[in-house]
């Protein structure tokens, strides 16, 4: 006997231990990134989300794994290519023609072509169904549901196991064809679920591995079981996000930077240069510690690939005293309201800067080349950032430290930026693979402008006045505060129910 051709031998899809769905539909329908955003994948090497048909030529194994452990199993399919022709093939091989296909008729169909050059897509994505997997069909009902998708639709009516179909609207509009889709899919499948791949956050993600649990009674305590984990893990990784947000405050509270200048024949001037010096270091470090706090904030929400860039660097020549500055920016000097109202605001100085920090991003107003910060401070029409200034004498000239900011608010712009980005991360999905960056921040309206922290419980706030207080005093007794702790993690619960909106 000569031994079969290697895609002869079928590969096991279905795992033992984890229930087992394969995702398909027509190419192009949005399967990877329904199963990226999914299971939170934002590696092209590892799911390919692409414009081009036919790029995935094979069925891929992903899974949700939580402690370590497979818990759910997602086989990724090529898609459906010739689904009329694959329907007719089906019902012209069926044992009982007079009555229709049946379940058996698919793995007769796949057993007669996939030895061939005919089907080899729908041998493909057939193979794992064929096994006991489950279905996901995902389809995108902006799209008009023609003759092709009903004939797919037939085709996975005679699969044996649990099917649900997942409404992935591509669309910026509402989809014109979901009522007609969901007339045709109730007849099918046992359920159907919308999920936006570009836009389903962590409760939509939870939604529809609850959906799952819904439709496979097989294995409905391993996915009780999955959903406690998942939300355990989400809890955890709340708390590692505020632990890593306590300690970029405590660095950024109490950083300084040090410099030293001779005394010259002209002592003012290299004193004016070294303190220049000093503030623009002390800038960039306070952009990139937040820079820094920002990628490790990715990094626990799973985004691999997605920095926290700079945003554009900003013209020289900005003044922030002339009203059309502000407008370019979408400020109006009268709405600049901050949480100084509740921890005894500075200046003007103060507001402008805390307002131009939640629109611009610190990095670019710290990092960004402005001719050094300092253009924007420097001046007495200009705001000043007020930093302390320490001098003493040492052999032959003198040294200086510069940092931190005087006003107490400076904790609190800090905070809310962190904050701002904090919901930018949330709202990235990993399926919208954004290679320029996380841009949270910029240019923002609405909500961000008046920023997170102004609407804080007060009790809370005073909690946090009093941790930044303490920190600034003595970073090392009260860096780890656990009540401070919990206060952040409180607010980062609360941002997590606010969604961003579009412009932020
Ligand atoms: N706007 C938008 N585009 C999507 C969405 N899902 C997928 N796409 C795009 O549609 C194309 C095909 O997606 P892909 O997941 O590769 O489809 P597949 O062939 O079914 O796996 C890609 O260019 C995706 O960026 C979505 O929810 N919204
Ligand atoms: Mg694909």
């Amino acid at each position: 006997m000569t031994p079969r051709p290697e895609r002869f031998e079928p590969p096991t899809w279905r795992a033992a231990d984890a229930p087992t769905f394969a995702v398909v539909g027509k190419v192009n329908m949005g399967k990877s990134a329904v199963l990226a955003t999914l299971l939170e994948e934002d590696d092209d090497a590892i799911i390919r989300i692409s414009d081009e048909p036919g790029e995935t030529t094979r069925c891929q194994r992903l899974s949700l794994t939580l402690d370590g452990v497979e818990r759910l199993r997602f086989i990724d399919t090529p898609g459906f290519q010739q689904p009329i022709e694959a329907l007719r093939a089906i019902r012209e091989l069926a044992a009982r023609p007079e009555r229709g296909p049946g379940p058996g008729d698919l793995a007769r169909f796949v057993e007669r072509y996939a030895d061939t050059e005919t089907f080899v897509d729908e041998c493909a994505l057939l193979a794992p169904i064929l096994e006991g997997a489950g279905v996901i069909y995902v389809v995108d009902p902006c799209v008009r549901l023609h003759d092709a998708f009903i004939a797919e639709i037939e085709i996975l009516r005679l699969s044996a196991g649990p099917r649900l179909a997942v409404l992935n609207p591509k669309g910026e509009t509402a989809p014109a064809y979901e009522s007609a889709w969901r007339a045709e899919l109730g007849k099918a499948f046992n359920l159907v679920r919308t999920f936006n791949a570009f836009a389903a956050r962590f409760d939509a993600r939870r939604e529809l591995l609850a959906a799952l649990n819904q439709i496979d009674e097989r294995d409905r305590d391993h996915l009780s079981d999955t959903l406690e984990r998942l939300d355990t893990e989400w809890v955890q990784r709340r708390e590692e996000a505020a632990e890593l947000i306590a300690d970029c405050l405590a660095r950024a509270l109490t950083h300084t930077e040090r410099t030293s200048y001779v005394d010259e024949a002209t002592p003012e001037t290299a004193r004016r240069a070294a303190l220049a010096e000093a503030h623009r270091r002390y800038f960039a470090a306070i952009a990139d510690l937040e820079r820094e706090t920002t990628d490790r904030l990715l990094g626990v929400y799973r985004h691999r690939h997605t920095k926290a860039h700079l945003q554009p660097v900003l013209a020289e020549d900005i003044d922030l005293t002339e009203a059309d500055t502000w407008q370019r920016f979408g400020l109006d000097r009268r709405q600049l309201t901050f949480a100084g109202a509740a921890t005894g605001a500075a200046g003007v100085g103060w507001i402008d800067i805390a307002t131009a920090g939640h629109t611009l991003g610190l990095a670019t107003l710290f990092g960004g080349g402005v001719g050094g910060a300092l253009a924007w401070f420097k001046g007495d029409a200009l705001p000043s950032l007020n930093l302390s200034i320490g001098r003493r004498a040492t052999l032959g000239g003198r040294a200086l430290t510069v940092g931190p900011p005087k006003s107490p608010n400076f904790a609190w712009i800090l905070f809310d930026l962190i904050l701002l980005r904090y919901r930018a991360i949330l709202g990235l999905t990993h399926a919208e693979r954004r290679r320029d960056g996380l841009v949270a921040a910029s240019g923002s309206r609405g909500a961000a402008k008046e920023g997170v922290v102004a609407q804080l419980p007060a009790e809370r706030q005073k909690r946090l006045a009093r941790w930044f207080k303490a920190l600034a005093k003595d970073v090392e007794t009260h860096r780890s505060d656990g009540e401070a702790r919990a206060a952040i993690e409180a607010t980062l619960a609360e941002v997590e129910r606010r969604p961003a909106g579009p412009n932020d």
